[in-house]
Parts: structure tokens; C-alpha cells; sequence
């Protein structure tokens, strides 16, 4: 049965990585659970040409949705919950995002080009993919190293792509190559991207969402007996990206990382263990006429970790997974005064100051396959999570600064060191009633701590609150030393149907319920002189059910190929248990459904994205409603023995349209004089998009 285990895992492995290396991948002893988990297989080439986001290659997995951000920074979310309460992994490594803003999320720190495999577990989450985050579990890697084998003294290989989008004048160029004996082998994977901002359907543009970001990775693999040892090292340098939806933009992102994994398998099972530094510095302020200004922030954030994971054969029926994981994320942010600036100045001011977030983990989990239809996951997790920070100052300008001032005293006087000590549990269940139909269900609880800026900003005047906040609302917000973790309890269930062949169709149903205890929202404290909220983070509890849908059916196999329908249907709906209110950027009733043909090296798509009209909206935050809309997007693809073209059209009627999860318009709104509130941001307009990638 183990034998079986893996072999389907190796047939995955290799089914996910499809890119350069695909022929000559090594077979790790990667550690898997049962969970309803979706891995993306076939679709990320067709998917990188239409968009340089990495964010974006997950859009149409059912139960994510994407907050937008900068061009290259999406946000994801899971069944309503965003950000931080989802666990983003890249390449197993816990990256922070640093910045008040969150302008540099997890995913932002590979370029799409570079990713082989996705996966994500939305709502209930083993314990050994989870901990310290509530929504599920998103995990994106790059390829592994690749080695010579059937007797190649030495193995070569490499791809160079380019991809061009007319929407934004977008280019995107990238290269890769790695060298190889049957031991050791050695690997790089770079791309610079650039665009301009973008044109709604309209042909009106869209303000600061321009972006240049430049990836470079380095791989070292070295095999020995059932054992792979891999050292990744990276740098990123992103110049500069425009954030329609926030007041500042950013200036300059340069992260280096090193990242070092070793996986082996032994008679009594697998050991997994993974150690990891970040270290990102994060420059904000303003670069282009389309939203001018005058500020400078900069953000200082490392990320240091370890996993230790082993699983135990413990008897044919029963594999005991445990794990030790600890992260450590330090944080400094700070605005330097502004020469001759009344109010930003004459000190610096410190927004968090030493700020650290440490967590240790420990967790066991039991699968047991009961007999040949049940198995069950058993799941038990401690987190045990402590936060502080030092003491800070505000700009020093007197009177004007006085709430800053007033604020900056009080916090230097309250205590800031706090400990949280989360438990996390999770029971599923799986039942394979027949070749035909699958049943998983089960209950999780799930927890995550405060982060630091939710936890630590601090300032109370106009502009100290209105840089804080990763909601793209213009809201200023300020944080709350006294938050406690917000604990979700999830009961959800998958069915899932389909022939006995699992070729001709399939049908899977996923109905969810989460109740947040102390979910993190917001109250009301003010409103700014422009007529935004201020806002505060305060525990408060919230209700979240929804709905995802996914199907497919083979309609055709003859002379024209083989034809197949998708779709997709995703259904959230989340509220503050207390006053009833909608949460913020619940993304409103929403459908892909898609025609795909393939004869021989072709493969076309057409594809229609159904979304429906935003009313639910978060009044605390002025959240505005948006119409629905429906747009048609075609992609056609040839692959020829080592040239791979693709040509696609997104939004092919050039529909108007306003973006349900894209924050308000804060450059169009400066533009026109801070007339009122800001309205939502406007999708982009028809975009030609074409890619060629060349394998050597
Ligand atoms: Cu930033």
C-alpha cells in the first residue's frame, strides 16, 4: 500500500511539474495527508501569459478569491477570510509580509514564471499543513532540482519564455537552465517583468498600476540514498509598483533569501526538515505623476524558521504524522522626517520599533485507514505565539502632532509583551462509498494571533492612521495591544461524484460553515477630514458559510479532439455575529465556465467569468456595492516538441466593469480633488496576450 502511496504521489509530482525540468524529475519522499486539496496539474502554462501575478494562477480554484492590489501583489483570500488568516507557503518558507500596506504578501516574492506546482486546501486543514492562520492553506513551489539518470554522466537543460499583454504594454522575459550529474545539480530561474498601468474597458486608464519587478533563484540539489538535500537562494529587486487602492506606493522591495530542505525516507518512514532566513527591505513613497506625493516609510522585516516533520509507518493502517516548526519575524518600520515638512518632522517617526512576532509549534496527527473505504484524520496543535515590541516616538512637531504625541506617550507606558498559547484540532473523515462517489466531512478548529501591526500601530493622528492598513479602503486604522487570537471552529463536507473512470465527468460540492470567535474587524472611532473612517482592530465575532461548486463532463471525442466543460461556482456570505453587519470584501455570488478543446499539440478555451453584484458591503468601512458582470476570456495554445505558443484574449468584449475585491480608487479620487469618497477600481479592458517559451 505504501509502494502505492507512492507511486501516485511520484505520478503526481511529476504531473505538476510541468515545466523545463518535466522529464527528469527526482521522486521526493514528500509527506501528504488526506484533506480535500486542489492541485493545479495542466493549466499554469495557458495561465502565466494572461498575467505576471502569482496571486493570479489560483483564481479560479474553488473557495479562493483575490483581494487586488499592486500588479504584481494580489492578496488571496479563502471562503472570505484574507491575508494573514490564510497560510501562504512559498516554497515551504513563512514569508511576512512587511509593510503597513501589505504591498509585499508571501506570493509577491515568486515570479509566476518560476512556480511548477500549486496547491491549496481551503477551510479544513490537517494540523500539519495548518497553525497559525484560520482560512486554509496555500502552497506554491518552484521546481526541484532535476539529475542525470540512465546513465547521463551529465545532464543539461533550460528554457527562455517572453509574454507580452497589450492591455498594460506588460512584457515578461525569463530564463532558466540547471546542469546535472546522477548527485549534485545546479539551477537558476530569473524573469524581469514590466507593465504600465492598464486600461479599463473604457479605454480610460487606470492610475498607478504600473509595476517592475526582477526575480533571480538559485537551486542546489544534492541525491543520495532515498534522500534529497536542496538549497534554494534567491534575491528579489522590485523598483517600483504603483497601489491604486493605497495612498503611498512602493518605491523599492529587495529580499534575499536562502532556504535549505532535506527529505528522506527510512524503513520506519519519512523525515522532512526545512530551515530558512528572508530578510526584506521595503521602501514606500511616490514615483509617478499618476499619484504624486511627498512621504518616505521604509520597512525592515527578516523571516527566520525551521520545520521538523517526520511521519511513522506505524502499522499498515496507521500513519502518525508529528511535527516541531518555529518562526521568528522581526519587524522595524519607520518614517524619516521630511525636510521642511510642519508636520513630518523634525524626529523620525517609529511605527514599530524592534517589533517580534516568535512562534513554536508541536503537533501529532493520526491517519488511519479504518478499512477499504474509511480513513480517518486526527489532528492535535499548539502554537504557542508571542509577540512585542519597543518603545516608538512621533514626528516631534508640536501641536499638530498632539494626537500622535498623546498616542506615542500612552503606548510607550502600557505593557507590550503578550503570549498566546493556541490550540488547534482537526477530525476528517473519508469515505469511498464506490469507484464513483467520495465523501470527506469533518471539524476543525483554528487559530491564529494578532499580527504586529495589528497589534502595535499606534498612531491616532489623520495621517499616522491613514498609512496603516491592507484593506485598499483608505481607511486609517489603529491597532490594539489587547487583541486576543481570533479561533475559527469549521464544519465542512466534500461529495464528490463522478464515472468510474474518472475521465468522462465529475461533480464535487462543498458546503462550509466557520464560526470566528474574536474574529479581528473593527470599530468606528472617527472620521478623517476627507470623510474616511478611522478605524480601530477590535475582537469581535463573525459567521461565515458559504458554498463551492466545481464539475466537469467530456463532450466530445472525435475527429475535432477531445471537448470538455468546466465550471466552478463559488458562494460566500459572512456577517459580524453582534450587529449583523456584512464583513468587508465578502466576494458576491460568482461562476467560471469554460469549453476546452484539445487536438494533438492544440489545446483552446473559452471561458466565461460570471460574477455577481456586490450588496453585502461593510458600512464601518464605506465599503462601495459594485454591479455584476460577465466576461469572456479565450485562450489557444500549441506546443511543438520544444516550442510552447500561447495566445490568449482576456475581457475579449472590452466590458466595463468594477472590481468586487479591488478597494477603492484612491489615484483617481487624488485626481480629481478628494470630491467625496472614493469609488471602486475599475477592471482592466480587452488585453491581447501572447507568450512563447522555448525549451533547450
Ligand atoms: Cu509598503
Amino acid at each position: 500500500m505504501r509502494c502505492n502511496r507512492l507511486f501516485a504521489l511520484s505520478v503526481l509530482t511529476l504531473a505538476l511539474n510541468q515545466t523545463v525540468f518535466a522529464a527528469d524529475q527526482t521522486t521526493l519522499p514528500e509527506i501528504t495527508v488526506t484533506a480535500p486539496k486542489i492541485e493545479q496539474a495542466d493549466s499554469l502554462d495557458s495561465k502565466r501569459i494572461d498575467s505576471n501575478d502569482t496571486a493570479s494562477l489560483l483564481a479560479d480554484v474553488p473557495g479562493v478569491s483575490l483581494y487586488t492590489n499592486g500588479g504584481a501583489s494580489s492578496l488571496p483570500a479563502i471562503h472570505g477570510m484574507n491575508d494573514d488568516r490564510v497560510k501562504v507557503q512559498v516554497d515551504g518558507m513563512q514569508i511576512t509580509s512587511a509593510c503597513a500596506n501589505h504591498m509585499n504578501p508571501s506570493l509577491s516574492y515568486i515570479s509566476s514564471s518560476n512556480v511548477s506546482s500549486t496547491s491549496v486546501i481551503a477551510g479544513l486543514t490537517p494540523v500539519s499543513r495548518g497553525g497559525d492562520s484560520i482560512a486554509g492553506t496555500i502552497s506554491v513551489s518552484s521546481a526541484p532540482p532535476i539529475f542525470a539518470t540512465n546513465g547521463e554522466t551529465m545532464h543539461t537543460a533550460g528554457s527562455v519564455g517572453a509574454a507580452y499583454r497589450s492591455i498594460n504594454s506588460g512584457s515578461s522575459l525569463s530564463a532558466a537552465a540547471s546542469v546535472a550529474s546522477s548527485v549534485v545539480s545546479l539551477g537558476y530561474a530569473g524573469s524581469v517583468d514590466k507593465a504600465s498601468s492598464y486600461k479599463d474597458g473604457k479605454g480610460n486608464l487606470v492610475r498607478d498600476t504600473l509595476y517592475e519587478t526582477r526575480n533571480n533563484q538559485l537551486t542546489l540539489g544534492i541525491k543520495g540514498d532515498g534522500s534529497t538535500f536542496v538549497v534554494k537562494a534567491g534575491q528579489q529587486s522590485i523598483p517600483y509598483q504603483g497601489y491604486v487602492n493605497q495612498y503611498m506606493d512602493m518605491v523599492g522591495n529587495d529580499a534575499n533569501y536562502l532556504n535549505a530542505d532535506y527529505r528522506s525516507g527510512y524503513a520506519w518512514g519519512k523525515l522532512d526538515a526545512r530551515i530558512y532566513w528572508q530578510d526584506t527591505k521595503h521602501t514606500m513613497g511616490f514615483f509617478t505623476s499618476e499619484k504624486p506625493g511627498t512621504m518616505p516609510m521604509n520597512t525592515h522585516g527578516k523571516d527566520v524558521g525551521y520545520d521538523l516533520h517526520t511521519e511513522l509507518d506505524l502499522s499498515q493502517q496507521n500513519i502518525l504524522r508529528l511535527g516541531n516548526e518555529y518562526h521568528s519575524f522581526k519587524l522595524d518600520d519607520w518614517w524619516p522626517a521630511v525636510p521642511m515638512s510642519m508636520m513630518m518632522g523634525p524626529n523620525t517617526y517609529e511605527n514599530i520599533n524592534n517589533g517580534k512576532r516568535d512562534r513554536f509549534s508541536l503537533f501529532a496527527e493520526l491517519e488511519t485507514r479504518l478499512d477499504t473505504q474509511w480513513t480517518s484524520l486526527l489532528g492535535i496543535r499548539n502554537d504557542r505565539v508571542k509577540t512585542d515590541t519597543g518603545t516608538v516616538q512621533d514626528y516631534g512637531c508640536g501641536m499638530m502632532c498632539m494626537a500622535d504625541a498623546t498616542a506615542a506617550a500612552t503606548f510607550n507606558a502600557h505593557s507590550r509583551a503578550k503570549s498566546d498559547s493556541n490550540i488547534d484540532l482537526t477530525a476528517l473523515a473519508r469515505y469511498e462509498a464506490d469507484q464513483g462517489s467520495t465523501y470527506e466531512f469533518g471539524y476543525s478548529r483554528k487559530t491564529r494571533s494578532p499580527n504586529l501591526y495589528e497589534r502595535y500601530s499606534w498612531g491616532q493622528g489623520g495621517m499616522a492612521m491613514a498609512m496603516i492598513g491592507w484593506f485598499g479602503d483608505a481607511n486609517g486604522y489603529v491597532g490594539n495591544i489587547d487583541l486576543r487570537p481570533e479561533i475559527a471552529n469549521t464544519l465542512s463536507a466534500t461529495a464528490r461524484w463522478n464515472d468510474s473512470t474518472r475521465k468522462d465527468w465529475e461533480f464535487a460540492v462543498t458546503p462550509y460553515y466557520t464560526n470566528v470567535k474574536d474574529y479581528i474587524g473593527v470599530n468606528r472611532i472617527g472620521t478623517s477630514m476627507s470623510g474616511t473612517a478611522n478605524l480601530q482592530f477590535v475582537n469581535h465575532d463573525a459567521r461565515i458559510y458559504g458554498l463551492d461548486i466545481s464539475s466537469k463532463a467530456a463532450v466530445w471525442e472525435n475527429s475535432y479532439g477531445i471537448g470538455q466543460v468546466k465550471g466552478v461556482l463559488g458562494w460566500t456570505h459572512g456577517t459580524r455575529t453582534d450587529t449583523g453587519g456584512s464583513l468587508y470584501h465578502t466576494m458576491p455570488l460568482n461562476a467560471r465556465l469554460s469549453l476546452e478543446q484539445v487536438v494533438s499539440e492544440w489545446t483552446n478555451k473559452i471561458e466565461l467569468q460570471l460574477v455577481g453584484k456586490k450588496s453585502n458591503v461593510d458600512q464601518l468601512r464605506n465599503e462601495p456595492t459594485t454591479s455584476g458582470y460577465s466576461l469572456v476570456n479565450f485562450h489557444t495554445d500549441y506546443q511543438l516538441k520544444t516550442v510552447r505558443l500561447d495566445l490568449g484574449v482576456t475581457n475579449l468584449f472590452n466590458r466595463l466593469y468594477s472590481l468586487p475585491l479591488g478597494g477603492v480608487d484612491i489615484a483617481d479620487w487624488n485626481a480629481n480633488g478628494n470630491v467625496g469618497l472614493p469609488g471602486a477600481v475599475a477592471g482592466a479592458g480587452r488585453s491581447v496576450n501572447a507568450g512563447i517559451t522555448v525549451k533547450f
